[in-house]
């Protein structure tokens, strides 16, 4: 597998434009868990349409809003990972590095990569269902008690109810984000892809729209996925193990 990280860490040495498009993946090591692996997977147990549409948060917000709080809770607990870093070290070796995630996490801007479009939202984000407007939350860890069934809080300005700053199923994706990711897509010379079984839309289109304008698609997964056939490089191994290789290849120890 070595020579594989030779190869890549030449195309990116090359590379004036560099995206990196993430998924839940990017997060396991950090211990959070991916939404298909079968035993810990967030879907094992029920199916995503159950809990992550705002369909089935107006039908139940306690349930929905405690789920959210749940993962909120996990998350808050967590630290970036070794691959997390590796990405945030691109900024300083590469002209222009985006990194494009569909995780919810924040795990990206803390490990300080400096350009990170959130396709799909943050879950540290709460607003008003009605009006949009920004939830505080701090006021919203307050009410994190473990429990399956948490009242969400009504909007101070109209009532209505707090939800979760994420893009649920059936939702459209943010424009900022949607807009800077695809044009981030079709001008980078180099994509990386990674932890992601790219099985959700539109993001899953991303790697498709970098190929499309002539980039090097290279995917990071210890698993095949639907793009294993079609891409440039294929890396069989974790973010957390594969990405400080690629890095230590880019940045030789003891460099600036
Ligand atoms: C939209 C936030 C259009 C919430 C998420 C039928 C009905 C309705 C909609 C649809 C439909 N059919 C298709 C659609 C579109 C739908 C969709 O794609 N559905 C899928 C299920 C088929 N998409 C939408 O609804 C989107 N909106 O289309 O709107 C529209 C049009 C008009 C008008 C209005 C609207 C919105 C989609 C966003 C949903 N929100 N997240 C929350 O988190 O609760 S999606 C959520 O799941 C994640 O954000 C992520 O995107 C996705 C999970 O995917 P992955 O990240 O890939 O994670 P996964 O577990 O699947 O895979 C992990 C991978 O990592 C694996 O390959 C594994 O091998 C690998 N891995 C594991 N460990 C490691 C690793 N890799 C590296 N290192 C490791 N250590």
């Amino acid at each position: 597998m070595e020579e594989i990280f030779d190869t890549i860490a030449d195309e990116i040495s090359r590379a004036r434009s560099v995206a990196v498009f993430t998924g839940a993946g990017m997060s396991q090591e950090s211990g959070i868990p991916t939404f298909r692996d079968a035993q810990t997977g967030l879907w094992a147990r029920f199916r995503p349409e159950d809990l992550a549409t705002l369909a089935a948060f107006l039908d139940d917000p306690p349930r929905v809003f405690a789920w959210y709080l749940q993962r909120l809770m996990s998350i808050r607990g967590v630290v970036p990972n070794d691959g997390h870093a590796a990405i945030a070290s691109l900024d300083e070796i590469v002209e222009s590095v985006d990194v494009i995630t569909q995780n919810i996490d924040g795990l990206h801007a803390r490990a300080g990569s400096a350009s990170v479009f959130e396709l799909h939202g943050s879950i540290e984000r709460f607003r008003c269902v009605a009006s949009g407007h920004a939830f505080p939350l701090d006021a919203v860890l307050e009410l994190a008690d473990g429990s399956d069934h948490v009242e969400p809080p009504a909007c101070p300005a109209c009532g209505a109810l707090i939800r979760p700053g994420v893009v649920w199923f059936g939702e459209m994706l943010p424009e900022e984000a949607v807009a800077a990711s695809w044009e981030s897509a079709a001008k980078c010379d180099v994509m990386l892809v990674v932890g992601t079984a790219a099985q959700v839309f539109p993001a899953a289109e991303l790697p498709s729209v970098a190929a499309a304008a002539g980039a090097t698609i290279i995917e990071i997964n210890p698993e095949p996925t639907r793009l294993s056939d079609w891409v440039g490089y294929r890396v069989p191994a974790t973010a957390a193990m594969a990405l400080p290789r690629l890095i230590d290849r880019l940045a030789p120890a003891g460099s600036s």
